[in-house]
């Protein structure tokens, strides 16, 4: 591997897309280079400490523990987001056409042991078609000490749980906190080491408990993909603005989105 190279190419066989469908995940491995993770590391603290205080128990998880957009503020993880491995495997799982959703940092820093709890990612922002993915790409060593996440194998194939209730007075601000009821036998935790990335189903139910770490932090790069003609269920079904990565879309105004930057 040549010493410049930042991530690692990757194709799935059908072992792992059984595994997916049968499962709603999948361990996807290593993603990033030795020099891509340290040039991902350092972007993404230097747009953390822009933006972010040290943890502070007395504020909420959005303050705590999310930074929106991060494809904006690093350009490692705008090049990991729209042009590296991630992308082309969403193909094989998604389809032909592809358009990238969501990008964040979610980070459990030391001290934080606030759990997050059991939810589908489409319960915070139901997509139809219901085959968006969320990966997950760790910036260090994640396991069950520092609030890795936790899953249910299986689980997507449950469907979309309704929880439009809870959204019927608080659409606009989205602070309701989504608690789901599940068998925590059922649930197993997926450990990471710095570099590799998982992903999941729109309908798998996952969680992390909080990182009791003393010396570690919990730093994990989150990016959603869907397929490029997905529109928001809660939004009149309005597209889900992303930029197109693969194939085609029926939406001009997703074809369009973000063509100049
Ligand atoms: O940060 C975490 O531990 C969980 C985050 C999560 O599940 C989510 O953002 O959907």
């Amino acid at each position: 591997m040549n010493a410049n190279q930042l991530f690692i190419d990757k194709r799935l066989t059908v072992e792992q897309i059984e595994f997916y469908n049968e499962n709603g995940y999948l361990h996807l491995g290593k993603t990033l280079t030795d020099t891509g993770l340290a040039k991902m590391i350092s972007e993404c603290m230097d747009a953390w400490k822009k933006e972010k205080e040290d943890y502070n128990e007395e504020k909420n998880w959005l303050q705590n523990a999310l930074l929106v957009d991060i494809h904006k503020k690093s350009k490692i993880v705008r090049d990991f987001y729209f042009e590296g491995p991630i992308p082309d495997v969403m193909t094989q799982v998604i389809g032909p056409n592809i358009k990238a959703a969501t990008s964040q940092l979610t980070f459990k820093m030391r001290g934080n042991t606030k759990s997050f709890a059991w939810h589908q990612d489409n319960g915070y922002g139901e997509l139809d078609p219901y085959n968006t993915i969320s990966s997950l790409t760790a910036l260090e060593d994640v396991d069950e000490e520092n609030g890795c996440l936790r899953i249910i194998p299986g689980s997507h194939k449950q469907g979309q749980i309704d929880v439009s209730q809870l959204f019927k007075k608080d659409r606009k601000e989205q602070t309701v906190t989504i608690d789901l009821e599940v068998d925590e036998s059922e649930a197993i935790p997926i450990p990471m080491k710095a570099g590799e990335t998982i992903f999941f189903h729109c309908w798998t139910l996952h969680q992390s408990r909080g990182n009791f770490s003393k010396s570690r932090d919990r730093r994990i790069l989150f990016m959603r993909y869907a397929d490029a003609n997905a529109v928001e269920v809660y939004n009149n079904r309005q597209p889900r603005l992303g930029k197109l990565l693969k194939g085609s879309t029926e939406f001009e105004e997703v074809a369009n989105f973000e063509k100049d930057i």
